[in-house]
C-alpha cells in the first residue's frame, strides 16, 4: 500500500511562554534572535480574489486555516485541496500554484504590557518571496527576498484586540516574466520547467532571491511555493533594546582568550545613559568573566564594545581533533528583565585559516587549518531537507547530521541552491563538531549582478545571515556561489552571450565580479569575525581558470556526468580539494513504496521516472550504464535498487580513498550528496526517511581515521597506501592475502609499519602479476588489511575483473538470527567469497549494526540487531542479499528479494 509522507509542519511553532527564566530564555535566544516573542496568531489563507487561477480553481478565494511557519503547498494539502505533492506523479498537476497570488491573514491580540511599551516591531524571519504586508488595513512593508529578515516598526499601530496582518504573495513567475522576456539576450538559468508554466527561454529563477531548487533541480521536484516560511515575531521596548550580540576572538592561545563582545543597542529619540553587563560562562556553566559598564547611547543604532579575557580557554575542535567545548555569553542592558534588554550567544573558541600555499610548479593548495592543525576534510554536500523548508524539524536535522558524524565525516558543504539553514542546523553542527562550508544562496547559472539594486538586496541578505549565524564555531568558510564561474567559463554560458552581445556579456561578467569578487567579500570581512571568504565553488578565487585540479577546489563530474567515464577515472583526478563528485543510487524499496504503488514500480514506469530527475527522467539509463558495465543487467526493480547502491558505494569509495591517499596534496573529499529533499533517486547516501544507502555504511569505513587504500586502476596496478588521520603515530601490521573465490590462500605477505600522524603512507605499487602469481584473475581476490593486536582494523578487497566476470557463486552465505538477552545477533558465514551483503528486516524497524560489506571465503561475522519485534517475526522478515545471488537471480518479480540465502 501507498504510505503517506509524514507531515512535520505543526512541530515548528515556537512558544513564547517558554522564554521566561534567564536560562530558558538563553536557549530561545540561541535561536539567533536578539530579543523577541513569536507572534501568537490565528492564520488563514486564500487565493487572492481576482486571481486568474480562480477560474480553474473556483472557491479557493474562501479563507481556510493556515500554518505559520509554512508554505502554500502544505496549507492546500492540509485543506484537502491537493494531494500529497511527493506521491505519484503529482508535480505536473500542481504547477498552477506557482502562477497564483496567495493571501495570508493573521488575527491577533496584544497584551497590555506590550501595548504599554513605547516601541514595537514586527519581524518576519522569512517571507517567500514577493510579499506586500499590511497591518490593520494600512501598508506595512514590501518584501522581495526570501533569504532576508524583514522588520517594520509598528509603534502606535497595535490595538488590544482584533489586529489583522495581511500578506499577499505575488507569483514570482508572473512578477518577473515581463522583465525577463523584455531582455534582448537572456542570462543562463538552471533547470527549465517541463510543465509549460514558465517559458523555457525566459527563466525567472535567477532573478528572484528565492531558493533556487524551488524551480526544480536534478534531485528534486519543481514546486514554486510561497508563504511565511519562518516565524514572525512581535518585539516591544521602551528606552532601548539589544538588536545583536557578537563575540569576536581577538587573540587565542593556551593561556588566554581575548574577546571583543560587540553589542548593537538601538536607542529611542533622545540621548540616554545605560548600564551594560556581560557574563561569560564556561562549558560547565561556571562564570569565568564579567564586565559592567555605563554607556551613553545616541538615537538609533549604537555599537558597544566590551573587552573580556578568559584564562586557560577551552577550544572548540572539529570531531576527531578534540572536544566541542562552547562558552555562553550573556548580555544585559539596564539589568535586563525582558527579552528586549537581554541577549545570549553560545559560541566556541577556535581559529580558522584557509591555507593557500603556492607550489613550485604553479599549483596552489586549499586546506582548512583549525586551531593551527591542518584538517583533511571528509564529508558530503548538503541540499535542502524538504521542498517546503518549514516542514524540517530539529529531530530531522539531528537524524541526518548525527548520521554524518557516525559515518566519520568532519565537514559538510551547505550548497548554494537552497536556503540558509536554520539555527538548529548550526547548533547541532557545533555540538557534533562538523565543520560547515557555507555557500551564499546561488545555485548556478548567472544573475543580474549588473543591477545595483539586485546587488544591494544580496548584500542585505548576506548581512542578515552572517549576523544570525556568525557565533557558530562550525562555520569555517563563506563561499560566494555554486558553479557560476565555471559555468560561465567552461560550460559555454559566457561564450554564447559574448557571441550574441559582447557589450552585455561584459556587463554581466562585471556584475558577477562586483557581486562575488567585491561586495560579498566585503560583507564577510566586515561581519564574519575572521571566517575566510571564497568567491565560487569550484574556483581559485577568480583565477583565470575556474575548475583547476592544481589550484583551489574542484568539482569532478566526468564520472556520472558528461562522458560518463568508469569509476576508475576517479583515480586519475587528483585535485587540491574535491568539493563535489558523485554517483546516483535508488533508495530502498520501502522508500519507493511511500510514493509509488506496487503496480507503478517498474524501472521505466511513469511514477518511477517522475522521481528520477536527472536529465528529465533519463537518469535510470545512466544508472544502467554504470550497473551493466560492472555488474550485469538487473532482473527487477529490487535488483536495480540493490545494484545501484552497490555501484554507488564502490565507486565513491574508490574516489574518497584516492583523495585521502593523495594527502597532503589533496586536503578534502566532499561527495555529492548527503541527504534528500524528497523520496526519489539521487546521489545521496541517506534517503528522505534517513535510511542509510550502502554508500553511507561504506563511508563510515572509508572516512574512518585509520583506513586502507588499495586502489587498482584499469592498467592492473594497485597502489597500496595506509591512511592515518589521527594526531599520533600508529604502529600496526599490514597484511596482503590473495586467495581463490572459493577459498584457498595462495599468497601472503605481512609486515610491521609505523604510520605517521595525519598522513598517507605509501606501502607499495603492485602489478597484477605480483599478486596473482599465475592464478586466474576471475577466480581471485586480494585482501589488503591493517591489523592491531592481531585484529583486523581496516580492510579493502581488490578484484581483478569486473564483478560480472568474476566467478561469484550463488548460495555462498548462511545466515542465522538468534536471540541474545534483550537484543538479537545475526550470524553470517561465507563459504566462498561473498560481496555486498545487504541485510534487510523489512518494515519491522530492526536496526543492524553494520551492512553493505564483503566476507572472505570461510569467514564468519556476528552482528548486533536492535529490534522490538519478536524473533519469529524478525526471522520471517529477514532478507539477506549478496552480489553473487543477485547476479545469478532468475527472478523477474519486482518484489521477490531474489536472493534469500539459507536462513534459520
Ligand atoms: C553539482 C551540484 C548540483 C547538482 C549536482 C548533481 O554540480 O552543484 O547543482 O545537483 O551536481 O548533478
Amino acid at each position: 500500500m501507498r504510505q503517506g509522507i509524514p507531515y512535520f509542519g505543526s512541530m515548528q511553532i515556537r512558544v513564547a511562554g517558554h522564554c521566561r527564566a534567564l536560562l530558558l530564555y538563553a536557549l530561545c535566544a540561541l535561536a539567533g534572535t536578539a530579543a523577541a516573542a513569536p507572534l501568537q496568531a490565528q492564520w488563514s489563507f486564500r487565493l487572492l480574489p481576482g486571481d486568474p487561477q480562480l477560474q480553474a480553481h473556483p472557491g479557493l478565494d474562501a479563507w481556510r486555516p493556515a500554518r505559520v511557519p509554512g508554505s502554500v503547498h502544505d496549507d492546500l494539502y492540509a485543506a484537502g485541496v491537493i494531494g500529497d505533492p511527493y506521491v505519484g506523479a503529482a508535480e505536473a498537476g500542481l504547477q498552477w500554484i506557482g502562477l497564483a497570488a496567495w493571501e495570508y491573514r493573521a488575527r491577533f491580540d496584544v497584551d497590555a504590557a506590550t501595548l504599554a511599551r513605547r516601541h514595537a516591531e514586527l519581524r518576519f524571519d522569512g517571507l517567500d518571496t514577493f510579499a506586500e504586508v499590511s497591518l490593520n488595513g494600512r501598508p506595512l512593508l514590501e518584501a522581495d527576498n526570501a533569504h532576508r529578515t524583514w522588520r517594520a516598526r509598528v509603534d502606535g499601530r497595535l490595538r488590544a484586540q482584533g489586529n489583522e496582518l495581511r500578506v499577499v504573495f505575488r507569483s514570482p513567475i508572473r512578477t518577473l516574466l515581463p522583465q525577463v522576456q523584455a531582455m534582448p539576450h537572456k542570462i543562463a538559468g538552471n533547470y527549465p520547467s517541463p510543465y509549460g508554466d514558465e517559458p523555457k527561454d525566459a527563466m525567472v529563477g535567477n532573478f528572484a532571491r528565492k531558493p533556487a531548487y524551488h524551480f526544480g533541480w536534478d534531485w528534486g521536484p519543481r514546486y514554486v511555493t510561497a508563504g511565511v516560511w519562518r516565524p514572525v515575531h512581535l518585539d516591544s521596548w521602551d528606552q532601548h533594546r539589544i538588536t545583536d550580540l557578537a563575540v569576536r576572538t581577538d587573540a587565542l592561545d593556551d593561556q588566554r582568550a581575548r574577546l571583543g563582545v560587540l553589542l548593537q543597542v538601538e536607542q529611542g529619540a533622545t540621548v540616554g545613559r545605560a548600564s551594560v553587563a556581560v557574563d561569560v560562562l564556561d562549558p560547565d556553566g561556571h562564570r569565568v568573566a564579567s564586565l559592567e559598564r555605563e554607556v551613553t547611547l545616541h538615537p538609533g543604532q549604537n555599537t558597544v564594545q566590551l573587552p573580556l579575557e578568559i584564562a586557560q580557554p577551552r577550544r572548540w575542535w572539529p570531531v576527531g581533533y578534540g572536544a566541542q567545548d562552547r562558552y555562553t555569553v550573556q548580555a544585559r542592558i539596564d539589568g535586563g528583565g525582558d527579552p528586549a534588554r537581554e541577549a545570549v550567544r553560545r559560541t566556541g573558541l577556535r581559529t580558522v585559516e584557509l591555507r593557500r600555499e603556492a607550489d613550485a610548479d604553479g599549483g596552489q593548495g586549499f586546506a582548512f587549518v583549525i586551531n593551527g592543525v591542518p584538517v583533511f576534510a571528509k564529508g558530503a554536500n548538503v541540499i535542502p531537507f524538504e521542498s517546503f523548508p518549514a516542514r524540517v524539524t530539529r529531530e530531522r536535522l539531528r537524524r541526518d547530521l548525527q548520521a554524518a558524524r557516525d559515518a566519520n565525516m568532519n565537514m559538510l558543504r551547505n550548497w548554494g541552491g537552497g536556503y540558509y539553514e536554520s539555527d538548529d542546523f548550526f547548533d547541532i553542527t557545533d555540538e557534533l563538531g562538523l565543520l560547515v562550508w557555507q555557500d551564499f544562496m546561488f545555485g548556478g547559472g548567472m544573475q543580474p549582478g549588473y543591477d545595483p539594486g539586485f546587488r544591494a538586496n544580496v548584500v542585505a541578505e548576506a548581512r542578515d545571515n552572517i549576523r544570525r549565524l556568525r557565533h557558530h564555531p562550525s562555520i569555517v568558510l563563506w563561499c560566494g556561489n555554486n558553479e557560476e564561474e565555471t559555468a560561465w567559463k567552461d560550460w559555454g554560458h559566457g561564450r554564447q552571450l559574448k557571441d550574441a552581445d559582447p557589450a552585455f556579456a561584459a556587463r554581466v561578467w562585471q556584475g558577477y565580479v562586483d557581486l562575488f569578487g567585491t561586495d560579498l567579500r566585503a560583507v564577510v570581512a566586515e561581519e564574519g569575525l575572521g571566517v575566510p571568504y571564497w568567491s565560487s565553488s569550484p574556483g581559485n578565487d577568480l583565477d583565470a581558470k575556474a575548475n583547476d585540479s592544481r589550484r583551489g577546489d574542484k568539482h569532478y563530474w566526468d564520472v556520472w556526468g558528461g562522458p560518463a567515464l568508469p569509476a576508475t577515472a576517479y583515480l586519475r583526478e587528483t585535485p587540491r580539494f574535491m568539493s563535489e563528485y558523485g554517483l546516483q543510487a535508488w533508495p530502498q524499496l520501502s522508500t519507493v513504496d511511500a510514493f509509488a504503488r506496487r503496480d507503478e514500480q517498474q524501472i521505466d514506469g511513469a511514477v518511477i521516472r517522475a522521481h528520477q530527475k536527472f536529465m528529465a527522467g533519463q537518469g535510470n539509463e545512466r544508472l544502467l550504464h554504470y550497473i551493466e558495465r560492472e555488474y550485469g543487467t538487473p532482473a527487477s526493480l529490487a535488483d536495480f535498487i540493490y545494484l545501484s547502491q552497490v555501484m554507488q558505494a564502490e565507486g565513491i569509495e574508490l574516489a574518497a580513498l584516492h583523495h585521502r591517499a593523495s594527502r597532503p596534496y589533496t586536503m578534502g573529499s566532499l561527495y555529492w550528496q548527503l541527504n534528500d529533499v524528497w523520496p526519489g533517486a539521487s546521489w545521496s547516501s541517506l534517503d528522505y526517511f534517513g535510511h542509510w544507502k550502502a554508500l553511507h555504511y561504506h563511508a563510515r569505513r572509508f572516512f574512518a581515521d585509520v583506513a586502507v587504500a588499495a586502489l587498482r586502476d584499469d592498467d592492473g596496478v594497485t597502489r597500496f597506501r595506509l591512511l592515518n588521520d589521527g594526531r599520533q603515530p600508529l604502529t600496526a601490521q599490514w597484511r596482503v592475502r590473495v586467495m581463490d573465490v572459493a577459498g584457498g590462500e595462495f599468497a601472503r605477505q605481512q609486515e610491521t609499519i609505523t604510520l605517521a600522524p595525519m598522513a598517507a603512507t605509501a606501502v607499495a605499487d603492485l602489478v597484477d602479476a605480483d599478486l596473482l602469481k599465475g592464478h586466474d584473475p576471475a577466480r581471485s581476490v586480494a585482501a589488503f588489511e591493517l591489523l592491531r593486536g592481531g585484529e583486523v582494523v581496516a580492510r579493502r578487497l581488490v578484484h581483478f575483473v569486473p564483478a560480472r566476470e568474476q566467478a561469484l557463486a550463488a548460495g555462498q552465505l548462511r545466515a542465522e538470527l538468534v536471540a541474545n538477552g534483550g537484543d538479537y545477533r545475526l550470524r553470517l558465514h561465507a563459504d566462498g567469497l561473498v560481496r555486498a551483503v545487504w541485510v534487510d528486516f523489512g518494515d519491522t524497524g530492526a536496526r543492524v549494526e553494520d551492512n553493505a560489506f564483503d566476507l572472505l571465503p570461510g569467514e564468519t561475522r556476528e552482528l548486533r540487531v536492535d529490534a522490538d519485534a519478536r524473533l519469529d517475526a524478525l526471522r520471517a522478515a529477514l532478507r539477506v542479499r549478496t552480489l553473487g545471488d543477485t547476479l545469478h537471480a532468475a527472478s523477474t518479480s519486482p518484489h521477490d528479494p531474489a536472493s534469500t540465502p539459507r536462513t534459520r
